[in-house]
């Protein structure tokens, strides 16, 4: 039995009608975007997880991203509530899933929160003030969380749809960031490793184990993870990038207790 668990979720035959913020909608091969989700599973897989799926949620367009319908710790899973009105029904599809691991809570109207905001480095979380998460839903995570002893800071960000568009954990206390969205200073005494210039999008990487999932599509910032020591299991992700999503909105990564 492996010690972490990876909870994905299906892509949505409806993923055409995805939510777009930042980019312009392209067409969308359904077969190639499932193709590519069952390589990022079983990378998943390879890199300690099992791999365990949500039941798919057809009606709603970006049921895939599933990293955005909850926050989940050591301690609690935190069930999130969407700045966008037509993802607040994707999580009645995953909650009963991660009811068998964590204790749930839940953040309440009119509190707003994505998963794909928060970013944790050890006891730290940095929630990105975005369009889908504001500071009622920040103001509730840090009331749920301090029992917890973590401490909840707000971040600043700009031209991304999520903090974790903009900067990422690559190992421990190491970042991957876009220093043009979010201002580095703000995440205190951590290496930094930079996008490279050519690869605004790049940031966004998923830490697991000992590797590192990470987008084939960008060679120039794999180069640098690399020189940095780190082990990479590059995936094309390139179908779900048209659906403004990246490797880290496709599982909710979990530690077994
Ligand atoms: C959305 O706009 O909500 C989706 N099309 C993409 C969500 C990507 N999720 C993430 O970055 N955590």
């Amino acid at each position: 039995m492996a010690s972490r668990i990876a909870i994905t979720r299906p892509v949505s035959t409806s993923i055409v009608h995805c939510e777009l913020t930042h980019l312009t909608r392209e067409p969308i091969d359904y077969s190639r975007a499932v193709e590519q989700h069952a390589a990022y599973q079983a990378a998943l897989a390879a890199l300690g997880c099992d791999v365990v799926s949500a039941p798919a949620g057809h009606d709603f367009p970006d049921a895939v991203f599933v990293e955005d319908v909850a926050l989940v710790l050591d301690e609690l899973a935190v069930m999130t509530r969407s700045g966008a009105v037509s993802r607040r029904g994707e999580a009645d599809g995953v909650e009963p899933l991660l009811a068998r691991y964590r204790d749930i809570v839940r953040i309440d109207a009119p509190g707003t929160l994505d998963g794909g905001d928060v970013l944790r480095v050890g006891r730290r979380l940095f929630v990105g003030c975005s369009s889908r998460s504001n500071a009622n839903g920040i103001a509730q995570l840090r009331a749920l969380l301090a029992r917890h002893g973590y401490e909840v800071d707000a971040v600043d960000m700009r031209g991304c749809l999520h903090l974790k568009t903009a900067v990422t954990a690559v190992a421990e206390n190491t970042l991957l960031g876009n220093g043009a969205c979010v201002e580095r200073s703000g995440f205190g005494n951590v290496t930094w490793i930079d996008v490279d210039p050519s690869e605004p999008h790049a940031a966004n990487a998923l830490w697991v184990g000992d590797g590192v999932i990470y987008p084939l599509a960008y060679a120039r910032t794999a180069d640098r993870l690399e020189a940095a020591g780190l082990a990479l299991h590059r995936v094309d992700a390139s179908e779900l990038a048209k659906a403004e999503g990246g490797v880290t909105c496709c599982s909710l990564i979990l530690a077994r207790r």
